[in-house]
């Protein structure tokens, strides 16, 4: 059965964008996120993403988490974590869930600061490896 390489070009069921570079050794990785959609009227732009992937060389279907700082539009911060999933035809599935902090203006704006959803990304073209 074919492992899981979170690396490449990958897009949710938002038409949102990303690209995952290289996973080292110790799994870690770095990318670029492409959201499709933004509660803003900001144009769209890159974010830089930062992760981790559990260890793929021992298991098929990894786990992992990566973090997107919304820099160009503000202040804010996702978080997603998910499983790389492979079915029988070799096909990716990125089946995640994702925490968006809004930055607020005092301790007591807390309660409306976090939004949460679900995302499944797939491969969008095969990248050599
Ligand atoms: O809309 C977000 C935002 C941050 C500060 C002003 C606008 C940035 C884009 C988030 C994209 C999310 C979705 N895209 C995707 O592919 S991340 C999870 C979803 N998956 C207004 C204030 C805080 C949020 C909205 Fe804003």
């Amino acid at each position: 059965e074919r492992k899981c390489d979170l690396s490449g070009l990958w897009r949710n069921e938002l038409r949102s964008l990303m690209e995952i570079h290289e996973v080292n050794d110790a799994g870690e990785f770095s990318g670029d996120y492409l959201t499709a959609v933004t509660a803003t009227s900001n144009c769209i732009r890159r974010s830089p993403l930062k992760g981790a992937q559990h260890d793929a060389k021992q298991r098929g279907q990894p786990t992992f988490g990566f973090t997107v700082n919304w820099e160009k539009f503000s202040n804010s911060t996702t978080v997603f974590v998910g499983q790389c999933f492979v079915d029988d035809k070799g096909k990716e599935t990125l089946k995640t869930m994702w925490l968006l902090r809004e930055e607020v203006g005092s301790p007591g704006d807390g309660w409306r600061a976090t939004r949460v959803g679900t995302n499944v990304f797939t491969r969008k073209r095969n990248v050599e490896r």
